[in-house]
């Protein structure tokens, strides 16, 4: 005759440990920009200023950058700085809401929690979060959308 299987009692429960573990190391954290009405950005405690961009510095594929409105008129583009050049705004770094990855597949940044349209390249009040994508690698230069150059920032991965 056939015995039963043995199960250990203790299987399952560590199977629900190994998984905890295992979901917290991997678990993307969030960088939380905040626009203020004084044209700031502020991210860590540090504040942007016109000559200094704030710089957000510790990314890691997979984290979500978030980029909050609480109020007022502001909003989040990616630029392109040449020295001696004017600023120019760019949109091929940032899949957004509603497009699809093959036509923007030089995209570093992916554009979540999509509500009724895109918060890329537009004024808003609320949060646009962004996926840092695998491809993320070279500094990303942003500025606010309304504001411009008054409000710069730097998008740059943890120890680049
Ligand atoms: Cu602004």
């Amino acid at each position: 005759m056939k015995k039963p299987p043995v199960r250990h009692p203790l299987t399952h429960a560590m199977l629900g440990i190994a998984l905890c573990l295992a979901a917290r190391t991997f678990a993307a954290d969030t960088h939380t920009i905040i626009a203020h009405p004084n044209l700031t950005w502020t991210y860590n405690g540090k504040a942007s200023s016109a000559a200094q961009p704030v710089m957000v510095d510790d990314l890691a594929t997979g984290d979500i950058v978030e980029v909050q409105v609480p109020g007022g008129f502001h909003g989040f583009i990616t630029i392109k700085k040449v020295p001696g050049s004017p600023t120019t705004e760019i949109k091929d770094p940032v899949l957004a809401c509603g497009e699809a990855p093959s036509s923007k597949p030089n995209a570093v940044l992916r554009e979540v929690d999509c509500g009724a349209s895109t918060k890329f390249g537009v004024a808003y009040t609320g949060s646009l979060k962004l996926e840092v994508l695998p491809t993320f690698k070279a500094p990303v230069d942003f500025y606010c959308w309304v504001h411009k150059a008054a409000m710069p920032g730097t998008l740059k991965l943890k120890g680049n």
